[in-house]
């Protein structure tokens, strides 16, 4: 993580990175998002996700956001789901805010900083494929709200759900990516998700989420891939899904940049 990196991320719990995605990236990646929108979803087994073409999977583990992650979890990441967003203006109300420590009590998240370093249990990271412009909906967040050390008073700052034009609070801001940005958002950031409003543009971007290995909260079928799935990943990305215990060393971990060629 730059000094740079790590100073916007503790200042807001969120960073926004421009420009992450080479042209080369960003074409194989858009393409293979292209084709699984076009997949019935009956031949998708866990929806549209991150193991459906290798230019997605290897997103898991790209050279800009792997030093983040591996920061951020204290070298013990694990990654658990990846799923494709396509969300278009037929969805009419916007997503609530939310964040971890509210929706799974504050006894389940951390953000500490150690040492210089940034720690922080779960983590996410938005890979957009297509253009976000300003007044066009989208996320939103609460910028500084991941140290926050009291329950938000119920409604605060939220905007009428079903406004696509909704007046927001200064605290508030709407997040503009272009095709090829990342947002890494830590999941204690308040956030949530305006109606999208253009008719003749949808906003696609792949959700990564990570953890620490040693820490499990998703329980049940829905949360487990099948071995079908698993199968198809390259041996890193199998490691990088692995559970481990608080002093395993992932051998991914040694490596700076891990290609999945
Ligand atoms: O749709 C988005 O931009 C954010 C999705 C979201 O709120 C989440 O993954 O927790």
């Amino acid at each position: 993580m730059t000094p740079k990196q790590r100073y916007l991320f503790d200042l807001n719990g969120y960073l926004h990175i421009k420009g992450v995605l080479s042209d080369e990236e960003l074409g194989k990646t858009q393409e293979a998002v292209e084709r699984c929108v076009q997949t019935p979803p009956d031949e998708l087994s866990h929806g549209r996700n991150f193991a459906f073409d290798k230019s997605l999977e290897a997103l898991t583990l790209h050279p800009v956001t792997w030093p983040i992650v591996k920061e951020l979890t204290g070298n013990k990441p694990r990654f658990n789901r990846g799923s494709l967003v396509v969300e278009t203006h037929e969805k009419q109300t916007m997503t609530p805010f939310h964040c971890a420590r509210e929706d799974c009590g504050w006894q389940t998240r951390r953000y500490e900083v150690r040492n210089g370093r940034i720690f922080c249990n779960d983590i996410i990271a938005f890979f957009y494929f297509t253009n976000v412009c300003p007044g066009d909906g989208g996320l939103i967040v609460l910028p500084g709200s991941h140290k926050s050390e009291f329950q938000r008073p119920e409604g605060l700052f939220l905007p009428d759900l079903e406004d696509p034009d909704p007046v927001l609070h200064p605290a508030i801001k709407n997040i503009i990516p272009r095709a090829g940005d990342v947002i890494v958002l830590s999941e204690l950031t308040t956030h949530g998700v305006l109606i999208w409003k253009p008719k003749d543009r949808d906003r696609r971007f792949l959700i990564l989420r990570y953890k620490t290995q040693y820490f499990q909260d998703e329980q049940g079928e829905r949360y487990v891939y099948s071995k079908e799935l698993m199968d198809k990943l390259s041996p890193e990305t199998q490691e990088l899904m692995a559970y481990g215990s608080y002093w395993h060393d992932k051998e991914i971990v040694k490596r700076d940049t891990v290609d999945l060629g």
